[in-house]
């Protein structure tokens, strides 16, 4: 291994985790602030392009994490520049919901006092942000409490996007009023106590109060700036606590509000909260599809992650068996009720209804566009096998020789066979795919089947080939790359023959044919399937061709 590598792949995805996490808060603020303020958001399109952009950014500047580990001035120099960079789309953000607010009718319950103190955390945690990619200036924050500071404003201005959140759709969801009281003072304490704590953070770390330690150095004013600080977040406790005696007063005795459709009249005021579908059947009924999988396989996606680290580093089998098949059984479900139960005969535009039944809280409208779906998980897959390659490079760039010595020399027959059946699959696939189009979903079920069946014996041959090979995963950093790259691939194979049986049982139940859906689905799953292949044929190329062909990069 390596540290420095590790370090990379770290942050490459811990930087942009970060919008993960204030993305969606944005987008809370940018929707709860105008309906509070009585007024049209202001330059909507600047701040939807500004989302745009922070997304695209956050993907080139993660080593401005890693400035004190010595990557020299080349290295550094760039990831400054883009590091300060992100400041532009977010500063964007921030002058349009201030100048909202300018001239307008501010309405001061719980959900728009978050929102509030959203915009007074986000400023200053984004202003003390631009410090760090000062490489000078870095040098002397890194690792002190200054950072703390400057992350938990961001991450306390994430969480009040979240309470503002949850106040203002919680008259939707249970139809209910919160304690409006208890919900402004949780606001008002959440907001001094916040202040309070992370504004000794900052203090403490411009003194010189290193990260990570247990005890304060003996210097003037430490002690006691702890003490304070310590005080700031019982403070935020009680906040915090008053947060979810507010709410729960609403549940149980909360006054019933007149319009649940409408609980703010944000109608009223020319802004609709959402633009249900009017999608009616022949007897003007609105037809729900109301399950909770989608919600629960996202909510538990994290569990065949927690099962395989369960089995690899601790061998336990039972764990991890357990939370491969929870999860399964939840995609299955998920799979039932959404192609094999009654509602089957429903179209697009109905399943998308909104349905704002707490356990179904969902916008399905925009969710159901399988193109924009595939395209998007392309996006991210780029990116893991990307990571996966970069990391292969990396190692050969810095090893003597290359693969390194003692690594036995794989065969290329098995794998250039292997390469063959799959890419025939692909066409296989997309012959089927074109046949569907014109309505004939007898020869596209053939051909899937085939497409299925080639598939299958590409695993095969590939675990022949792991058996041929004779090279454990933990003989080298050549191995370990190898095992992972392939394994990686393996596992996206599977995916797709997964998507493709779905495919071929939605023929037989006649959920596939006769709407644009059925094709959207089939021409998602082919577009996935060839990328599968395109992949590939880069893994042949780099890990068997070109290292068993040609000499070493270094050499
Ligand atoms: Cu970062």
């Amino acid at each position: 291994g390596d540290a420095i590598l590790y370090q990379h792949i770290f942050w490459f995805m811990g930087h942009p985790e970060v919008y993960v996490l204030v993305l969606p808060a944005m987008g809370i603020v940018s929707e709860i602030l105008p309906r509070m303020a009585r007024r049209p958001i202001y330059g909507y399109k600047a701040i939807a392009v500004s989302s745009i952009m922070i997304t695209l950014m956050s993907f080139f500047v993660w080593a401005h994490h890693m400035f004190t580990v010595g990557l020299g001035i080349t290295a550094a120099v760039p990831f400054m520049i883009a590091t300060m960079a992100v400041a532009i789309p977010s500063g964007i953000k921030v002058f349009n919901w201030t100048v909202s607010l300018y001239n307008s009718r501010i309405w001061l319950r719980t959900p728009m006092l978050y929102v509030l103190g959203f915009l007074a955390f986000f400023i200053i945690g984004g202003i003390t942000g631009v410090f760090f990619p000062v490489v000078p200036v870095d040098i002397h924050f890194q690792d002190t409490y200054f950072v703390l500071g400057h992350f938990h404003y961001v991450v306390n201005a994430i969480f009040m996007a979240i309470a503002a959140a949850v106040f203002y759709y919680f008259p939707y969801m249970t139809g209910k009023m919160y304690n409006e009281t208890l919900g402004r003072l949780s606001a008002i304490l959440y907001t001094i106590g916040g202040a309070i704590t992370y504004t000794l953070m900052l203090s403490l770390g411009y003194l010189g109060m290193p990260r990570r330690y247990y005890q304060p150095p003996p210097l003037p004013g430490m002690e006691e700036l702890h003490s304070l600080a310590t005080a700031g977040s019982m403070i935020l406790a009680v906040g915090t606590v008053l947060i979810y005696i507010a709410l729960l007063h609403g549940l149980i005795r909360g006054k019933p509000v007149k319009n649940r459709d409408d609980p703010w009249g944000a109608a009223r005021i020319g802004q609709p909260d959402f633009y249900p579908v009017s999608h009616t059947d022949g007897a003007g009924l609105i037809h729900y599809n109301p399950h909770p999988w989608m919600s629960l396989v996202g909510a538990f996606s994290a569990l065949p992650l927690v099962g395989v680290m369960f089995i690899l580093k601790w061998g336990d089998w039972a764990v991890g068996a357990l939370s491969l098949a929870i999860f399964t059984a939840m995609c299955i479900a998920w799979a039932y009720s959404e192609y094999f139960t009654r509602y089957r005969h429903l179209n697009g535009a109905s399943r998308g209804l909104l349905d704002l039944r707490p356990w179904s809280f969902r916008l399905g409208a925009l969710g159901h566009d399988p193109i924009l779906a595939v395209a998007l998980i392309i996006f991210s897959e780029i990116f893991l096998f990307g990571t996966l390659i970069a990391s292969y490079f990396y190692y050969w760039y810095k090893a003597p020789t290359w693969p390194p010595p003692g690594t036995p020399h794989l065969d290329t027959l098995v794998p250039l066979i292997n390469t063959v059946i799959l890419l025939s699959s692909g066409v296989t696939m997309h012959i089927g795919y074109n046949y569907l189009r014109r309505g004939d979903v007898e020869s596209f079920r053939s051909l899937a089947t085939v497409t299925l069946i080639l598939g299958s014996i590409f695993l095969s041959g590939q675990v022949v080939e792991y058996i041929r090979s004779g090279m454990p995963p933990m003989l080298n950093v050549f191995s370990a790359t190898f095992y992972s790259l392939t394994s990686t691939h393996g596992l996206h194979v599977i995916m797709g023959l997964i998507a493709i049986s779905l495919l071929i049982a939605r023929s037989y139940n006649g959920t596939l044919p006769n709407n644009e859906r059925g094709y959207g689905v089939a021409e998602a799953v082919t577009i996935y399937w060839h990328f599968v292949d395109l992949i590939w044929v880069v893994l042949v190329t780099i890990l068997y061709l070109v290292p068993f062909g040609l000499p070493s990069l270094s050499a």
